[in-house]
């Protein structure tokens, strides 16, 4: 309870930031997007995501807090652009809470319009738990997101249970394999082919294949080498300050 007191006020004292970790073209080196990933700087010092998300998801209070990281995120993108960088694709993380309310579509483009970032630079990151769970509803709004100009990616890709006939029609633009197939690549011949897998299934229905947690030299080749367009993960760089980020897109 006391955690959720103090989770309640982080917005109004200003205690969240978001940290952005670099989106790489594997082929080039270029990057081209950043995933955009909240920090709760608490009075009582730094508490991660993976233990006050479960409890904003519970509580509702992810609604509010989704939408101060929409905002947040878009304007530090449009922020990059009119400083003259590249354009970028901002990407940002929904719970299945923010779909099932029904107006993130209304949601995104209030944001976009108000911060003036095209719809083409930013990109929704769902889980397939969120198909599971209302797959005409998920459907119907990802679809209107798409026709704003948003991107989708699925997160976390071949951990769940989600059928492939749904991803034949289901409105998506990348797969994200998930860290976990990433990681064991060199010590399991499973993830190897299941990485191979993913990443053929990917290009068969004409999406963009991104793989994350890439940790080693030996797992990028590898991932070059299966032609997976994008990849994310520490040894390019871990989540990082906008002002750190702002120096990896100087270079
Ligand atoms: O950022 P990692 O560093 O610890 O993130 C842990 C988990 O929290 C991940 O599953 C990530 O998707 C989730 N997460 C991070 N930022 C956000 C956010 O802004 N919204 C939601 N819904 N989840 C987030
Ligand atoms: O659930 P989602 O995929 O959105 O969460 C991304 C999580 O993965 C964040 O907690 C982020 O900090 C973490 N992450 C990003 N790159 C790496 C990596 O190379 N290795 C590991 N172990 N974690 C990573
Ligand atoms: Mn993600
Ligand atoms: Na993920």
């Amino acid at each position: 309870l006391a955690l959720l007191n103090r989770l309640r006020q982080a917005i109004p004292n200003h205690e969240f930031v978001l940290h952005y970790q670099p989106k790489i073209n594997l082929a080039n080196g270029d990057i081209i997007g950043a995933e955009a990933l909240i920090r709760w700087n608490s009075a009582e010092g730094m508490v991660s995501p993976g233990s006050f998300i479960p409890l904003a998801e519970e509580t509702g209070l992810i609604i509010p807090i989704g939408v101060w990281v929409l905002e947040t995120a878009c304007r530090q993108n449009r922020a990059w652009q009119l400083a003259g960088y590249a354009p970028i694709t901002i990407s940002v993380n929904l719970s299945s809470r923010q779909l099932a309310r029904g107006d993130i579509v209304e949601q995104v483009e209030q944001v976009l319009a108000e911060t003036g970032l095209e719809a083409q630079y930013l990109e929704l990151e769902i889980t397939e738990s969120v198909m599971a769970s209302d797959v005409e509803k998920s459907f119907a709004l990802l679809t209107r997101l798409r026709l704003l100009g948003v991107k989708i990616s699925l997160d976390d890709f071949g951990t769940g249970y989600s059928s492939l006939s749904y991803l034949k029609r289901f409105p998506v633009d990348t797969l994200k394999i998930d860290q976990s197939f990433v990681r064991d690549l060199a010590t399991s011949q499973d993830s190897a082919a299941i990485v191979k897998a993913i990443i053929s299934l990917g290009h068969n229905l004409n999406l963009t294949v991104l793989a994350e947690g890439i940790e080693t030299e030996e797992q990028f080749q590898f991932l070059l080498k299966s032609a997976c367009n994008e990849g994310q993960g520490y040894l390019m760089s871990r989540p990082v300050s906008h002002q750190h980020f702002e120096l990896l897109l100087q270079r």
